[in-house]
């Protein structure tokens, strides 16, 4: 049980990627493919290369020194590269169109995290407003008000500081940083919500480091500190008037907080921290905060509840790339709330507005870096959409639904950097000072002992700047107002139907019911990176009986369009699988029964599946081998194939992924070979057939041989008979 739940929580990390572990990338990209999913590439290599000279430790003590005008650094020309699009056109003119929200309730928290804000200020970069004039810190707070945003979110680490005061970077975010902020956003009319990390530094899924001077403290001396500080950090709060309206208690806390790992003692800890903000601000919200809802979020509602933590909200992450369906999250989050009586919410979400890079430090989303999803175009429209989307599927939970907030929407460059123009290299310098001086960037070279495995690494800027809300120079982005425009929708002139996109295809089982799985809506294309979901009526399938492959039309509606022929013709591949002849061919029992595995890496779970709940997961720290297999004795005669869907990767150039047939009564055998070559990359190797008598004994095995960390899913394992 042990070593299977360190295996899944291994695998979940690798592949959720902290957003912090793609960020920097100026001197270690290759250790960024270790994560198993796609890492930036092309963008981000030429960076390595002009930057390398921020690695060593001497440069950046020179840096160091800098003073503030050494920071500022003409970028007019690299601004007049980066802020405009393929067309030449500026994003800062992008409109947006926004589908209204029907019902919304005025209190349902339109929020964004702003904490690197102070940073950025403090590194020279100037914020705008819609007008092009220059706001200062509060006319920033005051803009976001008047876009729509009434809460603000900002996180706090205990001690983000070396023993000589030097900041570890990502905004420094500590208690007093949190109050300036804090005060901006109430002065503004907006509530605010405290993220705490419980850690000198960053606490994400893939970290949760305790911080530097509760180290080897008991888990009950832990809970007095936990509890100290939380009072005491929250009293300084009231004190200067901010008004805090919700309080979470960890970030992203999957795997631990503030260095435990074990449930047990983590709700401890979360029962500490609930208990000081109900002392200090009885009417705010008390928050835990998980990463994915495609983990088994009732499990771990389950075991808070067990435990008897006392909170209110139970938020979560969520970014469309990496996080599942919109209907997903609204299930899961549904579920929790109405099992468990808890308010839920959106802490986190994105979405990026250009492919480039703007300070020279790498993105987590770029070309070929979480860039696919046909669901949005990468634009300031998808932007909008994701936001309106995101806070549709929160509310779509009924009353419970109450939140959602942006991640880092102005964690900006500091100078505009493009590796074009002839003082990149002067920029890169300038921008590294500024991560350095002021924490800027998400790391600095002092957070190298408090975090050797990421800081320690690489440190570097934003990782985020092309999914802020503002341009590159300041300038607000429309897909901010969408936090406004929720309520009453934005129309824009002269959009038009360009089309449907095609959906993506389905895969049923011989004899299920076609109609649960055909989509109910696809994304039609408008001008202007537009992207709606309308309603389809699809075609008669009552003919599809057998097992195959087939073409089904459907009929879309342009929602928007008021003339008689608002309709395209749309068409979706639909798979249909043979009847299995082996047991369990889906792992739906949850367990392995019908399989005899033998060997090192696998268990059915809930990962990563190609179809249902579960699918036969695999993954070792040491080398992968084994086998899976089952045998059948043959009902009638006739040609029998064997077949398996199979994704994963980190399996090395010497892997052998292969599904065999082999009648033991005849002495014969076929077998199909694949690759894993990526996550969620699924290959379906198929065997030719293979005769049998009735009678004869037919042995299905799946043999699977990798590299130590490989790792992957099977699914729908069939033998079948044409
Ligand atoms: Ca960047
Ligand atoms: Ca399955």
């Amino acid at each position: 049980m042990v070593k299977k739940l360190t295996s899944k929580i291994s695998f979940l990390l690798a592949i959720s990627l902290s957003a912090l572990s793609l960020s920097a990338c100026s001197n270690n990209n290759s250790s960024q493919s270790e994560n198993g999913a796609s890492a930036s590439s092309a963008s981000t290599e030429s960076i390595s290369a002009s930057s390398a000279d921020t690695d060593s430790s001497s440069s950046n003590e020179d840096i160091s020194d800098n003073t503030t005008s050494d920071i500022a650094i003409d970028d007019t020309e690299a601004i007049e590269i980066k802020t405009v699009d393929s067309n030449g056109d500026y994003y800062k003119d992008k409109q947006v169109y926004v589908q209204k929200i029907d019902g919304l309730s005025e209190d349902f928290m339109r929020g964004v995290d702003i904490s690197s804000f102070l940073s950025e200020i403090e590194s020279g970069v100037v914020f705008k407003d819609y007008e092009g004039n220059d706001i200062d810190s509060q006319g920033f707070f005051d803009l976001l008000a008047d876009s729509g945003v009434n809460y603000v979110r900002i996180r706090v680490w205990n001690d983000p500081y070396d023993e000589n005061g030097n900041g570890y970077g990502g905004g420094n975010c500590d208690i007093d940083r949190a109050i300036s902020m804090g005060e901006y956003a109430t002065n503004a009319g907006m509530k605010v919500y405290i993220d705490y990390h419980y850690s000198d530094f960053w606490a994400d899924p893939n970290k949760q480091m305790c911080p530097k001077v509760w180290e080897g403290m008991s888990i009950s001396e832990k809970e007095t500190a936990l509890y100290d500080y939380t009072k005491e950090s929250l009293e300084k709060l009231k004190d200067a008037g901010v008004d805090v309206g919700l309080v979470a208690v960890g970030n992203e806390t999957d795997s631990g907080m503030a260095g435990v790992t074990s449930n047990s003692e983590k709700c401890k800890l979360y029962s500490a921290g609930s208990k000081a903000v109900r002392e200090v601000f009885p009417d705010a919200y008390v928050a835990v905060h998980y990463s994915n809802p495609q983990r088994d979020y009732m499990e771990i509602a389950k075991m808070l509840d067990d435990t008897g933590v006392d909170y209110d909200v139970f938020a979560t992450s969520y970014y469309p790339y990496w996080h599942g369906t919109l209907e997903n999250l609204t299930d899961t989050l549904k579920n929790v709330a109405d099992t468990y009586g808890k308010k839920v919410m959106v802490a986190e979400t994105s979405w990026a507005y250009t492919l480039d890079d703007g300070d020279g430090s790498g993105n987590t989303v770029g070309k070929g870096s979480n860039d696919d999803s046909s669901e949005y175009s990468i634009s300031v429209q998808g932007q909008s959409e994701v936001i309106r989307n995101v806070i549709k599927a929160v509310a779509d939970v009924g009353d419970a639904g109450i939140g959602m907030f942006y991640w880092e929407p102005a964690w900006i460059p500091v100078n505009v950097y493009a590796d074009t123009t002839d003082n990149a290299s002067d920029t890169l310098k300038a921008n590294s000072a500024a991560w350095e001086k002021y924490g800027a960037g998400w790391a600095s070279s002092y957070a190298s002992v408090y975090d050797p495995d990421d800081a320690g690494q690489y440190y570097g800027g934003s990782s985020w700047d092309n999914q802020a809300l503002f341009d590159f120079a300041g300038y607000p982005l429309y897909s901010l107002k969408t936090f406004g425009y929720v309520y009453e929708g934005n129309e824009v002139e002269g959009m038009e139907f360009e089309g449907a996109l095609t959906p993506s295809g389905i895969t049923v089982s011989l004899g299920e019911d076609i109609s649960l799985y055909l989509p109910k809506t696809v994304k039609g294309e408008y001008t202007g990176d537009v992207r709606l979901d309308l309603p389809v009526e699809w075609d008669d399938y009552s003919n599809i009986k057998e097992f195959g492959e087939y073409k089904l039309f459907g009929t879309v509606t342009d929602i928007l369009s008021d003339e008689e022929d608002n309709t395209s013709r749309v068409i979706i591949k639909i798979t249909v699988l043979p009847e299995s002849l082996l047991e369990n061919s889906d792992f739906e029992t949850g367990d392995d029964s019908g399989w005899h595995l033998e060997g090192n890496g696998p268990w059915v779970d809930t990962e990563d599946v190609y179809r249902g709940e579960y699918g036969l997961h695999f993954w070792s720290q040491t080398a992968v081998e084994f086998t899976a297999t089952q045998t059948y004795t043959a009902i009638d005669s006739g040609n029998y194939t064997a077949s398996m869907m199979i994704q994963g990767g980190d399996a090395g150039d010497d892997q052998v992924i292969t599904i065999t047939v082999t009648n033991e009564t005849k002495g014969t055998s076929v077998t199909a070979e694949t690759k894993v070559t990526g996550w969620l990359e699924w290959t379906n190797p198929t065997t030719d057939v293979i005769e049998a008598d009735a009678g004869d004994i037919l042995t299905v095995t799946i043999y699977v041989k990798g590299a130590s960390g490989a790792w992957g899913t099977i699914d729908d394992a069939y033998l079948y008979i044409e």
